[in-house]
């Protein structure tokens, strides 16, 4: 079984194409495994039947806690691109916390502030190296923001639970975010 593979179709399911998978996600962006399961066979792409097992292997073993079993229910807990939006547990933030971009988005960050852009929330990150990380997906050197967290939660900007190292937020307001000098 690829694991990585399963991991990628499971968060193009649950983040993006429900549809295509006939799976209809809650209000909290839930599915019942049973149904992804029986999508994802019918599929055929894997070596042998994925279980629930095997679901449970992939998020226990990533580098990354992008997806959340609960009782017969999974959900991707962030990078949602799909209509209407999947609603996620408030929270205060952290005093600070960062995002990582490629260099050429600066300047329009810069003038607009964080937007969301394709996705439903904007995704900031609680440390440096996983900012960094972010980053890299599309530069090398990528830029790292700091973010005024608590001082943009405390004039009003929505923060939301994604997981242990990934916060979302509603747009940031340019006021908020600065170049990261460390
Ligand atoms: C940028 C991955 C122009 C923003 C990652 C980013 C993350 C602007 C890009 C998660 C802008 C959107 C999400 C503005 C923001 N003008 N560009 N005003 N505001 N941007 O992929 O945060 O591995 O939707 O800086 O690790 O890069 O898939 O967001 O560069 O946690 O689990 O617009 O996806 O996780 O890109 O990544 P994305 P992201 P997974």
């Amino acid at each position: 079984m690829d694991y990585v593979e399963l991991s990628k179709e499971v968060s193009y399911a649950l983040r993006h194409a429900p549809w295509e998978y006939e799976l209809e996600l809650d209000s909290e962006g839930f599915a019942p495994v049973s149904q992804l399961l029986a999508a994802l066979n019918e599929g055929g792409g894997y070596d042998r039947p994925v279980t629930l097992a095997d679901l449970e292997r992939v998020i226990a073993t990533s580098e990354k806690k992008r997806h959340e079993l609960q009782g017969d229910r999974i959900r991707a807990l962030y990078g949602h691109t799909i209509p209407g939006r999947i609603s996620k547990e408030p929270l205060v933030p952290p005093e600070t916390l960062y995002h990582g971009t490629p260099r050429r988005t600066l300047d329009a960050i810069l003038q607009g502030g964080l937007q969301p852009m394709k996705r439903q929330y904007v995704h900031l990150s609680v440390d440096v190296e996983t900012a960094l990380r972010v980053g890299r997906r599309r530069d090398a050197q990528p830029v790292i923001l700091r973010i005024a967290a608590r001082k943009a939660s405390d004039a009003g900007v929505a923060f939301y639970r994604g997981n242990d190292k990934v916060v979302l937020a509603d747009c940031v307001p340019v006021e908020f975010v600065e170049k990261n000098t460390l």
